[in-house]
């Protein structure tokens, strides 16, 4: 016996309760709408989200590029300009490593940030016994340094005795590979 027709009609306030909570077609079809858009307001934002991070994805990339892309494509740089990018600091050489060529005269363009006050005598060094090198470079300057690679291949030690421990401080150190003359007369002349 839960047939309405058969129930005594409500009172009013019980009437009004049940309306609410049954609403008639037209507010279902408006929540339904609503809920829709809602839907594609949250589709649309994860969308504006994506993108937003795709455009952070790529200006890091780029940046990155700018600041590092040049310190990686340095030393054929350095090959082709003839001139070697060398920056001494309290981290050492960098590059630390460099590639020259035995017997070919390069251009060493050498400088540093450094206070004096932080280089015993007021100076970096680059010291190779073995390849001819004592330099000096005094504090926050650029030196140009021309320099004849002896003509003698093979994996050299360079240093820098007058900071940050000097000789004995392995951060100090860098490494000077000196390649055989005929493999980029080869590459020059073909
Ligand atoms: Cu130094």
């Amino acid at each position: 016996m839960t047939d309405r027709a058969d129930q005594k009609p409500l009172p009013r306030r019980e009437r009004r309760e049940q309306e609410r909570e049954a609403p008639h077609e037209g507010v279902l079809a408006r929540r339904d709408a609503q809920r829709a858009e809602r839907a594609r307001a949250t589709r649309n934002d994860r969308r504006r989200k994506l993108a937003f991070g795709g455009i952070v994805v790529a200006v890091l990339a780029i940046g990155s590029y700018l600041a590092f892309g040049d310190f990686l494509r340095r030393p054929t740089d350095a090959a082709a300009s003839g001139v070697i990018d060398i920056q001494s600091s309290m981290a050492g050489f960098t590059p630390s490593e460099i590639d020259v060529t035995a017997g070919q005269t390069v251009t060493l363009k050498w400088w540093t940030q450094d206070a004096a006050v932080h280089l015993q005598g007021g100076v970096h060094t680059m010291v190779s016994p073995d390849l001819g090198l004592a330099e000096q470079l005094p504090a926050e300057s650029t030196k140009i340094v021309t320099w004849t690679v002896p003509n003698k291949p093979g994996t050299y030690d360079v240093w820098c005795e007058s900071c940050c421990g000097g000789k004995d401080a392995p951060q100090m150190h860098g490494k000077i590979v000196v390649k055989p003359a005929s493999a980029s007369v080869g590459a020059s002349v073909g």
